[in-house]
């Protein structure tokens, strides 16, 4: 009860603040877009998100959270734009309760509205699991939310699912092949069947493909290799403040 007063008042005295991962395309190696990941600066102390999300998921906090992470990424979108010659996404993790809110796509609506942001610009990122608790509820959702032109990842792909055939029914745009699959990659001669794989089904499904976790120079000449179309991981940039991310386009080539 404690933590979650303090985290109520955390955000409506502008504690939280977004990180931004940067991704990039593999196949021309420009910056792409960024994935918004939310910290809590606690007293000094930036404490990351697996410490207070599961907390906010419980109490329903992660709503407003949610709404606020939503209007700050969009925001902070914006003031990339105008230093690049093409645009640059931004992507806002959704969690299952946010997505089974009555209010999300209104959410996400405002958040485009108030901030002037192409929708286009817009990712929400999604788990498995969420899609899969209620997979008919969530298709509509997506649908609606893409509708407003927003595009909509699978986060965390090839850990969640129980059954493929959902992947079929459900509208989405990209998948995020979870970074456990990377981590395999280690080496010449290392075990890349399921990276091939989720990469053939991406393709097939005409879905574009994300590799996560890229910690190394291995790693990204195999996905480069397996026709991987975008990269994001420790080895091409650190989740970084807002304005740390606004220096990385000010002076991108
Ligand atoms: O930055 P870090 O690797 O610690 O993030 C861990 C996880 O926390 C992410 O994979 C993501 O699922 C979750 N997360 C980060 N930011 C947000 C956010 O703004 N909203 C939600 N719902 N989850 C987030
Ligand atoms: O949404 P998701 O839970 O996938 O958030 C991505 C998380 O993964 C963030 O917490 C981020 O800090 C972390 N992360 C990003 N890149 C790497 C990486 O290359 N290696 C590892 N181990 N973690 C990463
Ligand atoms: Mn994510
Ligand atoms: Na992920």
């Amino acid at each position: 009860l404690l933590m979650e007063n303090d985290l109520h008042r955390a955000l409506e005295r502008g504690e939280l603040v977004l990180y931004f991962q940067p991704q990039f395309d593999c196949r021309s190696g420009r910056l792409v877009g960024a994935e918004a990941l939310v910290r809590w600066n606690r007293a000094g102390r930036l404490v990351p998100p697996a410490e207070f999300i599961p907390l906010a998921e419980e109490t329903g906090l992660i709503v407003p959270i949610g709404t606020w992470a939503l209007g700050e990424a969009c925001r902070q979108a914006l003031s990339w734009q105008p230093h690049l010659s093409w645009p640059v996404r931004v992507s806002v993790n959704l969690s299952p309760r946010q997505l089974e809110a009555a209010g999300v796509v209104d959410a996400v609506a405002d958040a485009i509205a108030l901030s002037g942001l192409p929708p286009t610009l817009l990712e929400i990122e999604i788990t498995e699991g969420a899609v899969v608790r209620d997979t008919q509820q969530a298709a509509f959702t997506l649908q609606r939310l893409r509708a407003l032109g927003v595009s909509v990842a699978i986060d965390d792909f090839g850990v969640g699912y129980s059954s493929l055939s959902y992947l079929q029914e459900l509208p989405v745009d990209k998948f995020k092949i979870d970074r456990s699959f990377i981590a395999r990659l280690h080496g010449p001669g290392s075990d890349d069947r399921l990276v091939r794989a989720l990469i053939a089904m991406a393709h097939s499904l005409k879905v574009g493909i994300v590799a996560e976790g890229v910690e190394t120079p291995f790693q990204l000449e195999q996905l480069k290799t397996l026709r991987c179309d975008e990269a994001q991981g420790f080895l091409l940039g650190r989740p970084m403040p807002a304005s740390e991310f606004l220096a990385l386009v000010e002076r991108w080539p």
